[in-house]
């Protein structure tokens, strides 16, 4: 089914794409349906390195939360964990700063002035038996945003296991990103998007989805979730208080800026380390103690 040239008379619902195609294809397809399916985004050596690196986090959390809004909506047999940057080196460097996911992105959302920057990145574990997740448009989060009727949010869901729709794979009403955000909608459009381990499901945060039912007794759907979202927009998660400045001196400049740890697109002086913290200061003097830890700009 993987194609690596984009036929608009296609027929299926959501079109596949292999992960080596070109970028400028792949944010096309994106712009013209809302959604799309690259398969092996991320070879299987980092899917393994990444599910190695969460696992004493998955292990040792308990599924569901503790508001009923949050059990209801996320899913009680679910775990979410959050703060990715923080527990996983080869998170960021395969999956936040992946080079087709920022090219998508940029085409998106540049277009609005600014850059855009991590708005949420957390495990989506469905567990055995948990009903499907109500179907939603992501951007609802930002409704005044959002029916302003501009892209505020490109979305994916890694696979770090096969995942079929018996399992939970998500399901995604192809086409609802032309509608207006208030728009109601027919759940029984809802098709599931079957991935396997290394694929991704890259969409728009106005395209009506939500994760599949999982009829299974004893199988998890695995996925990585991340969104990237308008500069402006204030993220889901408070991501640049999950590091500390040391953590953050050591990432490279671009996932500084995704993460909220240096003003968005600095066009400053390479060879000032400091310049990098331009925006979010905790104290001028923080600068000076921070000076030279920093990994300077490439
Ligand atoms: O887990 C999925 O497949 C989708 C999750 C989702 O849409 C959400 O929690 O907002």
């Amino acid at each position: 089914m993987s194609s690596s040239t984009y036929d608009p008379d296609a027929s299926q619902a959501i079109v596949r794409l292999a992960g080596t195609s070109d970028h400028d294809l792949v944010a096309e397809v994106l712009k013209r349906d809302g959604a799309l399916v690259v398969e092996g985004l991320i070879g299987v050596d980092a899917i393994e390195r990444l599910a190695a690196e969460l696992e004493p986090h998955v292990a040792s959390r308990a599924p569901g939360f503790l508001s009923e809004h949050d059990s209801y909506f996320y899913g009680r047999n679910t775990k979410r964990i959050q703060g990715l940057a923080a527990k996983s080196p080869t998170y960021v460097a395969e999956y936040l700063l992946h080079p087709l996911l920022l090219h998508a992105a940029e085409a998106m959302l540049g277009v609005h002035g600014g850059d855009f920057w991590l708005s949420q990145a957390e495990t989506i574990f469905i567990g055995p038996g948990e009903p499907a997740q109500i179907l939603h448009r992501d951007d609802e989060g930002w409704i005044h945003a959002a029916r302003l009727g501009m892209d505020l949010q490109v979305s994916t869901l890694l696979a770090v296991g096969d995942y079929d729709a018996e399992v939970g794979a998500t399901m995604v009403i192809p086409g609802s990103h032309l509608w207006p955000v208030d728009q109601p909608f027919d759940p029984s459009q809802a098709v599931p998007v079957e991935l396997e381990m290394g694929d991704a499901l890259i969409y728009m945060g106005n395209i009506v989805h939500g994760g599949g039912e999982n009829k299974t007794s004893d199988r998890w759907r695995q996925g990585l979730y991340q969104a990237y979202l308008l500069g402006w927009l204030v993220p889901e998660e408070a991501v640049a208080l999950q590091l500390t400045p040391e953590q953050a001196g050591h990432l490279p400049q671009r996932a500084r800026e995704l993460l909220g740890w240096s003003n968005i697109r600095s066009d400053s002086d390479p060879d000032q380390p400091s310049a990098a913290l331009a925006l979010w200061q905790l104290d001028a003097a923080d600068l000076e103690r921070l000076e030279g830890q920093f990994v300077p700009r490439q």
